[in-house]
This record gives structure tokens, C-alpha cells and sequence, in this order.
């Protein structure tokens, strides 16, 4: 196993990379492609740097799996809606704020998302960018990756391309945490091993076109390739292209992410977690890791996900003896 110094940087790279493409994207959202004066200005003047809901879940997310030392759905429904509730200002889409009325009205955690949109649940990026917290502590461990990022999906998220995005995003936060630095990182292993995690024809044929558009596609592209909406099978596509183009750049991957311009929040926010898991907390520009909205806060709970990650392996090795 990797060193647990090491792993650190990782968890809190992850962690701080979900609120700092956050918040450097937010000021964005909606606006066609980014220029880049508007881009370069961040680096030296990022502004105040707030997060929304995107890093809001995610926070909740990490919360409840500390809380309960693993995933429990009633519990993280709960949290998700308790914390909405102090603040529901953050940016939320439409969806959860209604899952949240009808968990308030006992309909059961499981139950509640299935039935937006006329039934077909939702397909939004909302699952996809708050897994971090469930792809860290089950980092190891790649069928409780799947099965938590699916279920923790299942609260707002139902639609099966919620799911997949979510399942995604989670399996390449896995992955990219545990790869050994010494070794050349191949973006078409990735690739290949996400296909293998995601059925639908959506997301598969967005993979599989992903290695052609890699190195250097132009922006109009890759957009009309990928998508930079607001469903999970654009963003989490996006935001996978955004770090593999730039795999060794926290700053490149984040601003090509914003660079894409639609859901800019989101799909920097899900790049900045999978730049930050591969390259770790000291890759993150100083002064967008010590500025960014709770990042003592942020840098606390990856230590403490890293604990249960641990104690959940103890516990593997244990029952396998
Ligand atoms: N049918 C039609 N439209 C849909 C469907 C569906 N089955 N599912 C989703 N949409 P939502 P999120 C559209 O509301 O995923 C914030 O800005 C619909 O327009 O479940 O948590 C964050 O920063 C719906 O409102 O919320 C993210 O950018 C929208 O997709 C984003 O919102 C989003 O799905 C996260 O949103
Ligand atoms: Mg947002």
C-alpha cells in the first residue's frame, strides 16, 4: 500500500480540489466558452473564493459516511436535506430541494428520487459531483466504490445515467488516488476500465471517442463531443477530458474545465477532484488551497476519510484472515 503520507496529500487534494473548481468555476455558469484573459485573471486574482452546491453535498456526503463509518442511505439523505435546509441559497438544482420535501413527508430515502421528472428520476450531474467522499473511503475496495456511489446516487439521482455518472466519477477518483507516481499514467487503461462500469450507450461511446480527441482537439470539439450541460453524461464526460488533457497541471485541468464554459461549477469542480486525488493537495496552487471557502474544514475531513479508509481495510483484512 501506498504511504499514508502520501495518501494524504491525496485525500486532501481530492477534497480541496472538489471546492476549488467550485468556486473558480461558479462566477461562469451558463456563460458560452470562457476567454482567456477572464481565465489568466484567476490565477493571480481568483477572487472570494465560495463554493456551492457541488462542494454542499459533498461536504454532507463526507459527514454522514464519518458519522455512520461507512454508507447508511436514510442517514445521508438526512444530511443532504438537513444541511439544505441552513443553507439553501448555495445553487441548488431543481431536483433535491424536492427530494427533501418528500423525505420530510416520510417518504423513504430510497423511494423519494424516483419519482422527478414525471418518474424517469434525474439525470443531473448532482450524484457525479459529490461521490469524492465515497470513491476516497472505499478506495480500495472497487465493488463498495460501485455499489455506494449507485446507492448514494439513488437519494436525488435515479435516472440510470444519474447512476453511471456518479458510479464514474467515483471508479476514477479510485483509481487516480492509488496511482503510483513512479509509474507512466495511461489515460486508455482508465478509459477501458470505465467502460467496463458503465453500460449505457451515452456514456460508452463518449469514452471510447474521448482517446481520439486526446491531445490537443479544439474547444468547439470537444464540446460538441462531450457535452458541458448540466446532465451527468456531458459534465462527467467533460470533466474526465479536462483532467486526461491535462493530467499533470491542477491549474491547466481546472481552467480547461472552465475553459468548456456551460455547467463551469460542476465540471471544474469534478476535474479539481480528479486532478487533486492524482497529484495531490501540494499540486493545488497555494493561494487557491488556503483561499478557498473552508479549507481548513475541507483539509479536516479528508484526514478523517482517510482514517475510515483505513479501518475499513483493517476490517477486509481481518474478516479475510
Ligand atoms: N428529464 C428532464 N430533465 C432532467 C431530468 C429528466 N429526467 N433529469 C434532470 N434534468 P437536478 P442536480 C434536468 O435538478 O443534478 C447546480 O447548478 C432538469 O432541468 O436533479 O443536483 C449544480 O452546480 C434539472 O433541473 O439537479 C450543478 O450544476 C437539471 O437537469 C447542477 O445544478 C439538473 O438536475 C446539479 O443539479
Ligand atoms: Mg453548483
Amino acid at each position: 500500500m501506498m504511504e499514508e503520507e502520501r495518501l494524504r496529500d491525496r485525500f486532501r487534494g481530492a477534497m480541496l480540489g472538489v471546492a476549488v473548481g467550485d468556486a473558480l468555476g461558479a462566477p461562469f455558469e451558463g456563460m458560452g466558452m470562457v476567454n482567456h484573459a477572464g481565465l489568466e485573471r484567476l490565477e493571480a486574482e481568483p477572487g472570494p473564493l465560495r463554493y456551492t452546491d457541488d462542494t454542499h453535498m459533498t461536504l454532507g456526503m463526507a459527514e454522514s459516511l464519518l458519522e455512520r463509518r461507512g454508507f447508511d442511505g436514510e442517514h445521508m439523505a438526512m444530511t443532504f436535506a438537513r444541511n439544505y435546509r441552513q443553507e439553501p441559497w448555495r445553487g441548488y438544482g431543481a431536483g433535491p430541494p424536492q427530494v427533501f420535501r418528500l423525505l420530510a413527508q416520510g417518504i423513504t430515502w430510497d423511494q423519494a428520487g424516483s419519482t422527478l421528472f414525471g418518474g424517469t428520476g434525474s439525470f443531473g450531474n448532482g450524484a457525479a459531483m459529490r461521490v469524492t467522499p465515497a470513491a476516497l473511503v472505499y478506495y480500495r475496495h472497487p465493488q463498495s466504490v460501485v455499489s455506494v456511489a449507485a446507492q448514494s446516487a439513488l437519494i436525488t439521482h435515479s435516472h440510470e445515467l444519474g447512476i453511471e455518472g456518479a458510479i464514474l466519477q467515483a471508479c476514477a477518483i479510485a483509481y487516480l488516488v492509488q496511482w503510483d507516481p513512479g509509474t507512466p499514467f495511461n489515460p486508455a487503461a482508465l478509459l477501458r476500465l470505465l467502460e467496463g462500469v458503465a453500460p449505457s450507450p451515452e456514456f460508452r461511446r463518449k469514452l471510447k471517442r474521448m482517446v481520439t480527441l486526446l491531445p490537443r482537439a479544439p474547444l468547439g470539439e470537444v464540446t460538441k463531443e462531450m457535452g458541458n450541460g448540466i446532465a451527468a453524461h456531458e459534465a462527467v464526460p467533460a470533466a474526465l477530458y479536462a483532467f486526461l488533457r491535462n493530467p499533470n497541471s491542477f491549474s491547466k485541468a481546472v481552467l480547461y474545465a472552465i475553459s468548456l464554459g456551460g455547467d463551469t461549477d460542476t465540471i471544474a469542480s469534478m476535474a479539481g477532484a480528479l486532478s487533486g486525488a492524482y497529484l495531490g493537495e501540494s499540486a493545488i496552487p497555494l493561494l487557491w488551497r488556503e483561499e478557498v471557502e473552508s479549507a481548513s474544514r475541507l483539509r479536516e475531513l479528508a484526514d478523517q476519510l482517510l482514517e475510515l479508509a483505513l479501518e475499513i481495510d483493517s476490517q477486509e483484512e481481518e474478516h479475510n484472515l
